[in-house]
């Protein structure tokens, strides 16, 4: 028996100790995806400085390119998200068929909302309305984008607020929201969702117009089922309890996709996983347990969710700093997969402070490498594939491209 099997033996007796199914455990692992994003790939940077990096993608088909390394090196990430107008093409039908003929799909169509001068003090929030009328024309020229490249996400961040006290009227700029997401869902084919995403400052530092969950719910809300919302994990002020925010959004039905990253002060988007692995575990703890409710209006939005990746790598090697953060990704689900719910809820209701707290706790200290070695090797996948990529050759044919492309 090799050292590994070994571990995965171990491991099981572990879990049969605990009541939990390895076997189904590692069959749901198996059906994680996760959507990366074609600006991970690009250069970016902060405000002081974008370092520029060799052989980084020149244009969106070369983004897929480097899309499909990551997903032919963890059989995880089937799909990659665009934003418009970064991943403007003449002819987006093209780009899909390039993506499907490297065994990928375009996911989430981002619009960008935030680089055009007019949209300075404002997009669809702005006082003048032929600026609200221009960006709402962008948000539907995207939804036909969706249509042209097969896509069932729209998703939305809005960047619009204001700097200071008195600059613009809060009140008004929230319905000039509500209008414009009106006729944007209207736009939306059935199986389409409009995902919004919330953000409580930057680049506006007084007052953000979708600031948190609640006034992106209320939007979803007031739009109709085809409006969710969409966590982004570097979005809160420090100490928010983001899994709170994850099972509220569940039970309401409303939880439609993630934006991973991490984030130590602010939304500095870094790799997932990287600083607070604990809450990425609880995340996945509260989705977990929630595909399995009994109220299936909960249990399918826990299994409809989109996972997307949100990082800007400014000074990461990128397809390094991608395959990283999805193996970060795959190990807390993975934690969470071994959660023995039977053990936690006859804990709960015996009021065991302490021993439920251990449930989770436990599942979380839990060696999960064996799962993850072995449904790679059951996908015929490299067991390390940060190292696979390396030993590809690709980092030395890519350099060709030179000193080419920005991500923004
Ligand atoms: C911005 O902070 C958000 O996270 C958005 O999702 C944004 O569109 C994305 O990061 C690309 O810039
Ligand atoms: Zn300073
Ligand atoms: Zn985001
Ligand atoms: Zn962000």
């Amino acid at each position: 028996m090799s050292r590994m099997d070994q571990a995965y033996a171990l491991l099981e007796a572990e879990c049969r100790d605990r009541g939990v199914d390895l076997d189904a455990a590692c069959r749901r692992l198996a059906a994680l995806e996760v959507e990366t994003p074609s600006w991970g790939y690009g250069d970016s940077g902060t405000r002081f400085k974008v370092f520029r990096q060799r052989g980084v993608p020149r244009n969106p088909f070369e983004k897929i390119d480097d899309a499909a390394v990551v997903h032919r090196l963890t059989g995880a990430c089937p799909s990659v998200a665009i934003h418009i107008p970064w991943d403007k093409v003449d002819d987006y039908r093209a780009l899909a068929d390039h993506a499907r003929n490297q065994g990928l799909r375009i996911g989430a169509v981002n619009p960008n909302l935030f680089q055009d001068d007019d949209y300075m003090l404002g997009s669809l929030t702005n006082v003048q309305p032929e600026i609200r009328r221009k960006a709402i024309r962008h948000m539907l020229e995207c939804v036909d984008i969706m249509r042209e490249v097969d896509s069932s996400v729209l998703s939305l961040w809005v960047p619009d607020g204001t700097n200071y006290p008195g600059q613009g009227d809060i009140r008004r700029r929230k319905r000039w929201l509500e209008e414009a997401l009106r006729e944007v869902y209207a736009a939306l084919e059935p199986g389409m969702r409009l995902l919004i995403e919330y953000k409580f400052f930057e680049p506006a530092f007084y007052h953000t117009d979708l600031a948190d969950w609640g006034m992106a719910y209320l939007a979803a809300e007031k739009l109709g089922p085809q409006a969710q919302v969409l966590v982004d994990t570097g979005h809160h002020p420090q100490g928010t309890n983001v899994e709170h925010i994850v099972a509220l959004l569940l039970d309401e039905g409303r939880l439609g996709g993630f934006h991973f990253n991490s984030r130590k002060y602010a939304d500095d988007d870094l790799i997932v996983g990287a600083i607070h692995p604990y809450e990425l575990f609880l995340i996945f703890c509260q989705i977990l347990e929630a595909e399995q409710s009994d109220d299936e209006r909960v249990a399918s939005t826990a299994r409809s969710i989109a996972y997307m990746i949100d990082q800007s790598h400014a000074i990461e090697p990128k397809i390094p700093a991608m395959i990283r953060s999805v193996c970060n990704i795959q190990t807390q689900f993975a934690k969470a997969l071994l959660v023995p719910w039977h053990l936690l809820r006859e804990r709960q209701e015996a009021n065991d402070v302490l021993g439920a707290e251990a449930v989770l706790r436990e599942a979380f200290e839990m060696d999960v490498r064996p799962m993850l070695y072995r449904l790679r090797e059951e996908k015929g996948l490299p067991a390390d594939p940060i190292k696979a990529f390396y030993e590809s050759g690709y980092e030395e044919k890519i350099s060709e491209r030179g000193f080419g492309g920005s991500g923004w």
